[in-house]
């Protein structure tokens, strides 16, 4: 992570200075260059790592930028690497917005988790607009797949290889590759993704799977049958979308557990916590309990190993555009000022 003076953990940094001059007088002043730890150094400390989602269009914001390169230890690129941005014709391929942020984190010694090869959301018309064979789908995927993975090799830790395969009530979800294929497209995923790259860690990623229930059972049992099959699967990402209104997701520890027990990392992967607008004390007290909680109970789980939020300012969270009236869910405000929320994480990682 840079060290950069201009960064902008302000509250933070002042109340820290403040409080040392306070107790030990102005002899503490002698190492006035002696900045608190980011949160990425904190997770650091634990074997984990402390990330944060970006989107290209915002990397034109410098004071955002700067607190981005400088806080966190891991960056997931938010639409980058989606296929619509990959391979927006068939066959041509185009890493420009992908590589940026990767680029971008690699200059600042960030981790990369790679953001995502097949998914039903954000696929190019070309996908789309066609019926296809079973094999000729077969082939667009295993190609799609390997062309991404060999670019990003040695460039991303992780991958999430495949986003969003369940419905909440634990059956698949009907997307183009499973109706074209069937399940087995999954195991096929995979071994494909680990062919392109032996040795990136391979990710199946859901959002509403934090705590046990009929969603989380079906990435269980489909987990324990890959690894019964030796299918390449290293990880399960819960993405972690999470809103003050439907409740804290208590399972969440012993969720992780069990993924862990089947010998799998898991990750918090796309982290916030919405809620109904506007924002009060009360209800920003509680997020900020939320993310104590989620984050400890990371760490108290050996293969949980790091956690993102998806974008770290409610300047460019993707809430509000999607659920209107609701927001507020990340750890900075809309100015980069830090929320209780941003204190609690750093408490719990202390
Ligand atoms: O953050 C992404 C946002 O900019 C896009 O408009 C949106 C389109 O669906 O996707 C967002 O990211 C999603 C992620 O890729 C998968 N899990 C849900 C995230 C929020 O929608």
């Amino acid at each position: 992570m840079r060290r950069n003076s201009t960064r902008l953990r302000l509250v933070g940094a002042l109340a820290g200075a403040l409080l040392t001059v306070v107790a030990t007088g102005p002899a503490a002043q002698a190492h006035p260059d002696k900045e608190p730890p980011t949160l990425g150094e904190l997770a650091q400390r634990h074997g984990r790592y402390f990330g944060s989602a970006t989107d290209n269009p915002e990397l034109t914001d410098t004071a955002y930028t700067a607190l981005l390169g400088s806080e966190f230890g891991q960056i997931t690129p938010g639409n980058g690497q989606k296929w619509y941005a990959t391979e927006p014709q068939q066959g041509v391929f185009d890493f420009s917005a992908g590589d940026e942020i990767v680029n971008l984190a690699r200059a600042n010694h960030q981790k990369v988790r790679g953001h995502t090869l097949v998914w039903h959301s954000q696929l190019p018309d070309w996908l789309t607009g066609k019926e296809w064979t079973p094999a000729e789908l077969r082939s667009v995927l295993k190609k799609h797949i390997q062309t991404v993975v060999r670019h990003y090799r040695g460039k991303v830790f992780a991958w999430d290889v495949v986003n969003e395969a369940f419905n909440e009530d634990g059956t698949y979800r009907e997307t183009i590759f499973y109706k074209t294929l069937g399940p087995g497209y999954i195991a096929d995923a995979l071994r494909w993704a680990r062919q392109a790259d032996p040795h990136v860690k391979l990710y199946l990623n859901d959002y509403n799977i934090e705590a046990v229930g009929p969603k989380s059972d079906a990435y269980y049992t489909l987990a324990k049958e890959l690894k019964a099959k030796r299918v390449p699967l290293d990880g399960i990402g819960l993405q972690a979308h999470l809103a003050l209104q439907y409740g804290y997701p208590t399972t969440l520890e012993e969720n992780l557990r069990r993924f862990a027990r089947l010998g799998l990392d898991t990750a918090l992967t796309e982290v916030d916590v919405r809620m109904l607008l506007p924002a009060t004390e009360e209800k920003l007290a509680q997020q900020a309990d939320w993310y104590r909680d989620l984050t400890e109970a990371c760490l108290a789980v050996r293969r949980c190993v790091g956690i993102t939020i998806w974008d770290y300012t409610d300047k460019y969270s993707w809430i509000p555009a999607f659920f209107p009236g609701e927001g507020a869910a990340l750890p900075w405000d809309e100015q980069l000022v830090p929320k209780p929320a941003y204190h609690a994480i750093r408490q719990a990682l202390r």
